[in-house]
């Protein structure tokens, strides 16, 4: 983007310095520390991945001999949907490379992964470079959602990378952008090609995280941009004491951005997708927990609260997961047949197709949310769920069962309600000082395990509960997450999900109080916006999930 003007905050912000781990700020050495064993499936992922199976966690180690690294071309690609920090893993690495050789260089795929396989790239000079760091967004060099998954996109990889002399890519994505990364680093293993592939943990969706991994760049601050805007709808409400709010929250799948946003904001009800599935709640079921707060505050005369719903959860209640399990499949032999029918026309094609117990959700679902979920899938296969109105769809429920009960005599409140839908509004944020300094962290690493001639492995910075010069840097076999999955109909190997721990401290955290926040006396917590200068225990807080977490 070329910028005639920044705002004054984003002038300033370009000369924050991100704060290192203190192991980084000097000559480091690499040590293995434990072998590994994927996650799962171990026969099955060893047998696909020979070369890379087994390698050790890697630690670094402040060192006393300072050697000249040899100089090393490198290419970034940024892979998946924005997150805040992306350009300072980039700026982190560019200064990495820089410091161990100042005649490195870094170029910059364009557009995502397909920049690699259409030849698309930058080099990213000091002066580009400059003009990101610590801004939001993706935008330096693009992002993309391109699968990087057959060898025919490996090989014309490795035709740029040796035309550019480039020895090692650094993959910058969620769980299957950094299983790619894995496949193709096995892919140039086993070839000798020489190029070395590094991966780093990208996601808003907080879902790539394991015993290694703390938590996935870009959750902190999205979760505190979407804290801050329902902090702003709380307080809304209780003025204005006339509205339920419900307000959907991204996350593809998992629901640790609702969970988080639900600790920082106390709303009246939260939904979590993991606890649905676990209990197989039916739709209904969700409602009955809306209800139930709906009711018990218009006794206390209050017809006002706040709703918090996941935006994976249709995927995670029962009876609708079947029912979009056989929509997929319905969907993915009809696409011609589609292009020329009317929305009635294509409903009636899908509730022909689909079985009897399927058909029956499927008609009891309004008109806007069938449309939606008969729109088109992704590259993968899976239903854009950020296109689905969930929380729209929630309202109608609730206003019919209140309506009953109200019939019944057994309801005598108000219900006005509001919808929202908070996704595209935190993906791109100026980092917070967490993300700055994480990303910065994790990009100033990644150069390091390239410089150690590594490949297949995730650049890992951990501790980061703690103090940033108590950071512990290293990297972490990507292999070691694999498990294999059912994908399009066949066995692959990926990096596993984290979903919500329902036993895990946040969740129960959430569980202790909801019973209090649903009720009449209202538990609001307003967090206020992000803060980038002034008292560190303001500006460089964590999100709680990190802090209940690590406390075990
Ligand atoms: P990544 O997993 O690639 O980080 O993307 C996550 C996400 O932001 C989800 O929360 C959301 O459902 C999806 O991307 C939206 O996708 P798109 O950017 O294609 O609209």
């Amino acid at each position: 983007m070329n910028q005639k003007e920044v705002s004054p905050l984003h002038q300033v912000r370009l000369s924050y310095e991100p704060k290192l781990p203190s192991v980084l700020t000097g000559p480091v050495r690499v040590k293995q520390l434990n072998p590994t064993e994927s996650a799962g499936d171990q026969e099955a992922i060893r047998k696909l991945f020979p070369m890379m199976y087994g390698k050790p966690v890697v630690g670094l180690e402040a060192s006393s001999d300072v050697v000249k690294a040899p100089a090393v071309n490198v290419g970034v690609i940024l892979s998946g949907g924005q997150a805040p920090g992306g350009h300072n893993v980039i700026s982190g690495l560019f200064d990495g490379l820089k410091s161990l050789n100042a005649d490195s260089k870094l170029y910059g795929f364009l557009g995502g992964p397909s920049g690699l396989i259409e030849h698309k790239y930058i080099e990213l000079t000091k002066d580009i470079v400059d003009q990101y760091r610590n801004t939001g967004g993706f935008d330096i060099i693009g992002s993309g959602r391109t699968k990087l998954e057959e060898t025919w996109q490996f090989d014309k990889g490795e035709e740029i990378c040796k035309q550019l002399g480039i020895k090692a890519i650094v993959i910058i994505g969620g769980d299957d952008s950094n299983t790619n990364a894995c496949v193709l680093a096995e892919y140039y293993l086993q070839k000798n090609s020489g190029i070395q592939v590094i991966g780093c943990p990208k996601t808003i969706d907080g879902d790539l995280k394991n015993e290694y991994i703390e938590t996935s760049f870009g959750f902190d601050t999205a979760c505190k941009v979407y804290s801050e805007l329902i902090g702003n709808i709380q307080r809304d409400a209780a003025s204005a004491k006339k509205y339920w709010h419900f307000i959907r929250l991204m996350g593809r799948s998992a629901s640790h951005i609702a969970l988080e946003c639900a600790l920082e904001t106390h709303p009246n009800v939260t939904i979590i997708s993991e606890e649905v599935a676990t209990h197989k709640w039916s739709l209904s079921q969700v409602v009955d927990m809306i209800v139930d707060s709906v009711v018990r505050r218009a006794a206390g005369g209050k017809n006002y609260g706040v709703v918090l719903v996941p935006e994976g959860l249709l995927e995670f209640v029962p009876e609708m997961n079947l029912l979009i399990g056989e929509l997929n499949d319905i969907l993915a032999g009809a696409e011609e047949a589609f292009k020329t029918m009317s929305l009635s026309e294509k409903s009636a094609y899908v509730a022909s197709k689909l079985s009897d117990s399927n058909a029956k959700v499927f008609a009891t679902l309004p008109d806007f949310i069938a449309k939606q979920l008969m729109a088109d899938r992704d590259a993968h296969g899976n239903v854009a769920v950020s296109q689905i109105e969930t929380e729209k769809m929630l309202i109608e429920m609730v206003k019919v069962r209140l309506a009953k009960m109200s019939q019944e005599g057994q309801y005598k409140g108000k219900f006005s309600s509001l919808s929202h839908f908070f996704g595209y509004e935190g993906r791109c944020a100026m980092p917070s000082n967490f993300d700055a300094d994480y990303c910065y962290s994790l990009g100033y690493n990644a150069a390091v395990l390239v410089a150690a001639g590594l490949t297949g492995y995730m650049s890992l910075i951990t501790n980061v509960s703690e103090p940033s010069e108590k950071w512990v840097a290293g990297g972490i076999p990507i292999v070691s997450m694999f498990n294999m999955e059912r994908r399009s109909g066949a066995d692959k190997p990926v990096i596993r999900k984290a979903l919500v721990k329902l036993d895990g401290a946040p969740f129960q955290y959430l569980q202790s109080h909801r019973a209090e926040w649903a009720g009449v006396e209202d538990q609001f917590v307003f967090p206020g916006p992000v803060q980038l200068f002034g008292p560190s225990e303001i500006c460089d807080r964590r999100t709680e999930t990190l802090y209940l977490e690590s406390k075990k």
